[in-house]
């Protein structure tokens, strides 16, 4: 049996991933990325989570990237296979019905950045350090970088960091629009599930579906995406959480959301 390189912690409907390989500061081998496929299908089948942090162990890593001394060795039929995999992971991370949030405590450089880049809210410690140095390496991003990076911040941004491979620290990661929020180290994952708690008390349903119709229409033309809003708007009239939510509104009372 390999070492767990993943910890994984419900805390009522929040649950807590964290890559947990501080020696090789968080770096992502197969057996991380296996470990996390794992954790991330059983998270998919618990109806009560409403949110979801991931973050890095130590105080000095979120991820710094795809796992280079595991790399080094790859042909380029396993290099193939190892980026698949990423991105069956990471879309698999993507396609969580419930919020995800990054706790970027540290670098998250390479498959680090990308693995932030799939969560859907990305918040960073002060000494949080972003970058996609695998150019420095003689590779490109092989783990969805080169497309989330780009939506995420707009093709010039997302080239100056692909092409010079540089980090940028917090601060200017949010200036980009990379990184919702700057917090204290000791902060951060305080601050994740406090949002989770604000999002925990609203429709599941309608949050779910806003998250959906948000992926699915991202690239297509807006008329399509006006087209998904419609029909998910549509069906949430018949669930029990639309009545019960705009009920308490009119009788002046927090609602009982139940998710159905
Ligand atoms: N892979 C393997 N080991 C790593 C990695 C990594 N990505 N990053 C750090 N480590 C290890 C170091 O080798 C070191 O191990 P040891 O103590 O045994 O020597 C330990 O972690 C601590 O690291 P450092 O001593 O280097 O710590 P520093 O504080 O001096 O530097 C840095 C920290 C700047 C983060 C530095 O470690 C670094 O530059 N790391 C590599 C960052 C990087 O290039 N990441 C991108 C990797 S490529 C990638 O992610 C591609 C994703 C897509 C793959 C597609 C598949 C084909």
């Amino acid at each position: 049996m390999p070492e767990p390189t993943i910890r994984l912690a419900v805390e009522g409907t929040t649950a807590v991933v964290t890559v947990d390989r501080p020696k090789a500061l968080n770096a992502l081998n197969t057996t991380t990325l296996e470990q996390l496929e794992e954790a991330l299908t059983g998270l998919a089948g618990r109806p009560e989570l409403r949110g979801l942090i991931l973050t890095g162990a130590g105080e000095k890593a979120f991820v710094a990237g795809a796992d280079i001394a595991e790399m080094v060795g790859l042909t380029t039929e396993q290099a193939l296979a190892f980026s698949a995999r990423g991105h069956r992971v990471f879309d698999a991370l993507e396609r969580l019905s419930f919020p995800t949030l990054a706790a970027v405590n540290g670098f998250a450089l390479g498959g680090g950045c990308e693995l932030a880049l799939a969560c859907d809210l990305i918040y960073a410690a002060e000494n949080a350090r972003f970058g996609l140095p695998e150019v420095s390496l003689g590779i490109i991003p092989g783990f969805g970088g080169t497309q989330r990076l780009t939506r995420a911040v707009g093709r010039a941004r997302a080239k100056e960091l692909i092409f010079t491979g540089d980090m940028i620290d917090a601060a200017k990661a949010k200036e980009i629009g990379l990184a919702l929020d700057v917090l204290p180290a000791a902060k951060l994952l305080d601050h994740c599930r406090a949002v989770i708690d604000r999002i925990a008390k609203k429709g599941p349903l309608a949050v779910a579906r806003a998250k959906r119709v948000i992926a699915d229409g991202a690239d297509g033309s807006l008329a399509d995406g006006n087209e998904l809003e419609r029909a998910a708007f549509a069906e949430l009239f018949q669930s029990t959480d639309r009545k019960e939510g705009m009920a308490a509104f009119l009788e002046k009372r927090q609602a009982a959301f139940r998710g159905v």
